[in-house]
């Protein structure tokens, strides 16, 4: 497939299964897991799409795994917005962590700190050049904050880390950020 048909078919899939699943009919369940044949149906597209959608995908934003009951599932990695219990157990990060977003935000940031918004946790990213490419999306100037982790982490504040590698917090306080 051509690439650019690869990341609008992505866009479908990580709609479908991190915001709004009941559009295109699904129900996921308590861990944000569908049936695999139950999720081509829905998005109207075959196994080989699927496959090449999901291994090809720059940041292995899908899972898909066969549970102990013999059915195959699929699920995002992370980024939902639906309430979905993803099982995650709590990391040590590393010392420091990165977050990129546009330049507009930073005083908004400083104020109150980074909160998760529509999402279930900040995302915060291991090195630099993957803040960049968060923050480029903001279009505009971007910034990058770097993220105390683990003095946070010392602190009592739990970590976790995708199934993709973006690291996850509930919310990161003013004072454990670099501006
Ligand atoms: C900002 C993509 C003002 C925050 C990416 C961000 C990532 C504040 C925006 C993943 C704020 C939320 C997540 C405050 C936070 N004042 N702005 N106090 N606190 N913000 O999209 O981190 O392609 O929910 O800086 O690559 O940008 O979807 O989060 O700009 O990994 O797989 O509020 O989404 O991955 O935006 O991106 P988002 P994000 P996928």
């Amino acid at each position: 497939m051509e690439y650019r048909e690869v990341v609008k078919i992505s866009k479908r899939m990580s709609k479908a299964l991190r915001h709004d699943p009941a559009r295109v009919g699904l129900t996921l369940d308590p861990a944000g897991w569908v049936p695999v044949e139950t999720f081509l149906a829905a998005m109207g597209i075959a196994r080989p799409v699927l496959d090449e959608v999901v291994a090809g995908n720059d940041k292995q934003r899908f899972a898909v795994q066969t549970g102990p009951d013999g059915v195959e599932r699929i699920r995002a990695n992370q980024g939902h917005s639906v309430p979905v219990e993803l099982g995650l157990t709590p990391q040590e990060p590393p010392e420091v962590l990165f977050h990129g977003t546009g330049a507009a935000a930073v005083e908004s940031i400083r104020a109150t700190g980074l909160n998760r918004g529509g999402r279930h946790h900040v995302h915060l990213s291991p090195d630099e050049d993957t803040a960049r490419r968060v923050g480029t999306r903001r279009g505009g100037a971007v910034a990058i904050l770097t993220v105390m982790a683990g003095e946070m982490a010392r602190a009592g504040h739990p970590f976790y880390v995708s199934g993709n590698g973006v690291w996850l917090t509930d919310e990161v306080p003013a004072s454990f950020i670099l501006f």
